[in-house]
């Protein structure tokens, strides 16, 4: 069996993986780690993906990827292939990128940019608002097309970034993150920004593993020199663990930014979205080996270079580093129960130039080397996990509140998606 070939299971046992979730949610303890299953089982990720992927907002891309109308990217939601499309207005919206004929994937690149979209398969044409306007001559009398179009999903953009949610019906609710998302964003101006490179890895571990490695530095000392030449530990200007002279550094940077009207208070939303501004180590200015800034021209309005690091969450799936000169994004999307791709983009302004105002290689060395530490401990964590010695174990709650937060998002999430669909 491979690893879609559960996904598609019609008569199995997932009521039982519903109940057996449930119950082990309502029954598990916050500051322990999960039980094994729901780190590797096919059926409890089927759940995962069913109750948070498929029901939640997820970070998608940034709306510089769509620059135009008629640019397009595509992702892939579970089995569930998405595209993201701007149209004539300007809008950017969502489609299940499946034709209405026969249910091909209309747009088969990861990105591109056409004038409609063509099924390549019989030609059924969509326009960019998803209508079916050309189906040939062939369909018959009772064939009409407006019962045709690409079916949408919900599309939200704020600050760059663009989320979407394939619930069938209403979304949770979005507006508060977004709108603080927006002013937090201002400074950045992300419509002229662009992609500068992007990387993906394949990590052999299960998409929780991932993003619970994320929400902690617990692990930094012993695995992230190169990151730590300028990232503070601490996750927060308010960490119980934050020194005196952290503080006076952090008052004096705050002050800065202050003066230039750069937002950077602690804001939150539930625990599925948090915005935080972070100093980097003094005398450092963004995340590169020496600390010096990686591209000449600074984003949007920006003009003081030491931002910092503005930390931007969203549970299930992203996690972010905006800074002067360059911003980095990263996106989770889980394949099957033990295997997760990790997708992170370097975005600086448009019309920055390559080898010019950055070098390529310098701004993406601490992020790409980063990631490659932290996918092995994701997989060397699955192993573990895997084995019929692992039971979980306790989370620091200096250290490891991140994950602690993130685990009981999740569990919160998973409770509230199956009642709704009662068990
Ligand atoms: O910097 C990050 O994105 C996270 C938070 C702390 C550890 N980790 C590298
Ligand atoms: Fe798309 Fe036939 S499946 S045109
Ligand atoms: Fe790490």
């Amino acid at each position: 069996m491979t690893e879609y070939d559960l996904l598609n299971l019609q008569y199995n046992h997932m009521g039982e993986a519903r109940r057996d979730m449930s119950r082990t949610l309502t029954e598990r303890s916050r500051n322990l780690s999960l039980p094994r299953a729901l780190y590797n089982d096919p059926f409890l990720f089927r759940v995962d993906m069913e109750e948070v992927f498929m029901k939640e907002w997820l970070f998608v891309g940034m709306t510089c990827e769509v620059p135009t109308p008629g640019a397009y990217i595509t992702v892939e939601v579970g089995q569930n292939p998405v595209l993201v499309v701007r149209d004539r207005d300007g809008e950017v919206r969502a489609f299940h990128n499946v034709c209405r004929h026969r249910g091909s994937r209309v747009c088969t690149g990861k990105k591109g940019k056409v004038a409609n979209l063509t099924c390549p398969y019989h030609q059924w044409t969509y326009d960019l608002k998803g209508n079916l306007i050309f189906a040939g001559t062939e369909m018959g009398d009772g064939f009409d097309k407006s019962d045709f179009g690409l079916k949408p999903a919900h599309c939200r953009t704020a600050g760059g970034f663009i989320y979407v949610c394939l619930a069938e019906d209403e979304p949770p609710e979005i507006d508060a993150y977004l709108a603080a998302l927006d002013a937090y964003m201002e400074p950045y101006d992300m419509e002229n920004s662009k992609v500068a490179a992007e990387s993906t890895l394949e990590e052999n571990a299960n998409w929780k593993l991932v993003v619970e490695n994320n929400r902690e530095c617990y692990h930094c000392s012993g695995s992230h020199p190169e990151l730590l030449r300028t990232l503070l530990e601490w996750d927060d200007t308010t960490d119980p663990r934050a020194t005196p002279e952290f503080k006076e550094h952090y008052e004096r940077q705050a002050a800065e930014w202050d003066r230039e009207g750069i937002p950077h208070k602690h804001v939150e939303f539930g625990l599925q979205n948090r915005i935080v501004r972070m100093p980097l180590k003094e005398g450092t200015a963004v995340m590169t080996m020496d600390g010096k800034p990686a591209c000449r021209k600074n984003l949007g309005r920006i003009q003081n270079q030491s931002l910092g690091s503005m930390r931007i969450l969203h549970l299930p799936n992203s996690w972010n580093h905006m800074q002067s000169d360059h911003v980095i994004v990263f996106q989770v999307q889980p394949i099957s129960a033990q295997k997760t791709l990790v997708t992170t983009k370097w975005l600086v302004h448009k019309d920055a130039v390559e080898g010019e105002d950055y070098d390529v290689e310098r701004m993406r060395y601490v992020w790409d080397q980063t990631n490659k530490q932290d996918r092995e401990l994701a997989e060397q964590n699955q192993k573990g996990i895997n084995s019929l010695a692992y039971q979980p174990g306790p989370y620091s709650e200096t250290y490891e509140f991140g994950v602690i937060n993130f685990l009981e998002w999740y569990g919160e999430t998973i409770l509230k998606n199956l009642t709704h669909d009662s068990l």
